[in-house]
């Protein structure tokens, strides 16, 4: 948004204005290391705020229910191009409002209520939408949980396997939000066609490593890819699902024939689980994958993993327990239970210091969740932000001062100081746009 209609805003809505300036302010004055979070481009920014707002486009580009549709086509199947391109995959669609209601699209493609899935535990780093009973997913379906093995909280593939064969699911859901390491896609999937199971994969954490190169290839072997577009991938706030398997077709409930799981898959986006696309976040989604088509992104992602990996070491050196022993994605998790202290108070004890992180349960995790004996840390909003190793080494040691001295005030606000200059070495948007 232009300086020009930020001031329109000030002048129309003052108290919404300034929420929003002291919210770009906290951005950049603290360290945002929350692993699911990041800083989109000002182009981005821009192609977010404007008329396309205005346009309701229900149906797809060239088959809309509604008049006027034909910029909002250009821009939607820029989009689906840019996106098919970016990840090798030979179908999209970029109209998700967010991951979950992309699982959901993808959940009511391919099961009916009922049916068994087999997705990672939420507690050892699975997402609510994989079937926790407190998400539509556990309540629809019937869940089988796989997790990590105890020793290494590396994924436990013969587990796996083994509750497949038991427990004959429909659908293997892969994908994670708390689990440090590569997934392999390849082992699922033989896992999968062994019991004629479909494998989903929700890359929402790594989905911009895998555009970057710096992860495996997922779209291959899954027959459906959903992910945010908001995380690692650096785009608006939304989601996306992917394809690459021709064939399959499915008889949908209240369908008079069986359509090709593509068309299924479009049809349970809309009309299924979503009214009118939004027409703005589609335009800066095709803005987003456009920028992660560059080489300089390949640059940001291999940048995003370094700094991770930067993270992991220097905590291990000051003999923190580091989930899995380090990391190969963006985030790292710390066991803080051999301190005694807890993920809910570090993360509130950060909080007063500027440093943004979230507690998280760990694997076998004796805490509750809004307990918990982990912190989540993740690099890609600070390398976003032009930060590399020695600031890798800064923010480690900023960290420690403030998980050792938690109930400090004094130290809390020394370190506070000093992150907010470690900050503004790298100011996050100039100064003339300022949303
Ligand atoms: N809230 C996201 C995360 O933090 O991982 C997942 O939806």
């Amino acid at each position: 948004m232009s300086a020009h209609l930020k001031n329109l805003l000030k002048d129309s809505d003052p108290a919404v204005a300034e929420i929003i300036e002291r919210e770009r302010a906290r951005q950049n004055h603290g360290l945002e290391l929350i692993a699911s979070e990041n800083f989109v481009s000002p182009a981005v920014l821009e192609a977010m705020g404007n008329v396309m707002t205005n346009k309701y486009a229900e149906g797809l580009p060239g088959k809309r229910y509604y008049g006027g549709c034909k910029h909002v086509d250009e821009v939607e199947t820029l989009a689906i191009e840019r996106a098919k391109e970016l990840f090798g995959a030979k179908w999209a669609n970029v109209q998700p409002h967010s991951g979950a209601q992309a699982n959901m699209a993808v959940y009511y493609t391919f099961l009916k209520p009922g049916d068994t899935i087999l997705g990672m535990d939420l507690a050892h780093g699975g997402h609510l939408t994989h079937g926790s009973p407190v998400n539509f997913s556990g309540r629809m379906f019937q869940v089988i949980s796989y997790g990590v093995k105890r020793d290494t909280n590396l994924i436990d593939i013969d587990d796996v396997a083994q509750k497949a064969r038991e427990h004959r699911p429909k659908l293997i859901m892969t994908g994670s939000s708390a689990y440090p390491r590569k997934w392999e896609l390849a082992l699922f999937r033989e896992i999968a066609d062994e019991i004629g199971a479909y494998l989903i994969c929700d890359m929402s954490h790594f989905s911009g490593l895998v555009a970057g190169k710096v992860h495996p290839d997922v779209v291959p072997f899954a027959h459906a890819v959903t992910s945010t577009t908001h995380k690692t991938l650096r785009g608006p706030r939304g989601g996306v699902i992917l394809s690459s398997q021709e064939g399959g077709e499915l008889l949908l409930a209240g369908m008079p024939k069986p359509k090709s799981y593509w068309d299924a898959l479009d049809s349970w986006v809309f009309p299924g689980v979503q009214g009118g696309p939004l027409m703005h976040v589609i335009a800066a989604k095709a803005v987003a994958f456009g920028e992660a088509l560059t080489p300089a992104f390949r640059e940001y992602a291999q940048a995003v993993i370094n700094n991770a990996k930067v993270l992991a070491d220097e905590f291990l050196a000051m003999g923190y327990k580091v989930v899995s022993g380090g990391t190969d994605t963006h985030l790292i998790l710390l066991d803080l239970s051999p301190m005694g202290k807890t993920g809910k108070a570090a993360e509130k004890a950060l909080e007063a210091a500027d440093i943004t992180v979230n507690k998280n349960m760990v694997p076998f995790d004796p805490q509750k969740p809004l307990v918990t004996s982990g912190v989540r840390i993740g690099s890609p909003a600070i390398t976003s932000r032009g930060m590399g190793v020695a600031e890798m080494k800064k923010i480690v040691k900023l960290i420690d001062r403030v998980i050792q001295n938690l109930d400090s005030e004094e130290e809390i606000s020394k370190v506070r100081a000093e992150v907010q200059e470690l900050a503004s070495g790298f100011p996050l948007y100039p100064q003339a746009f300022q949303y």
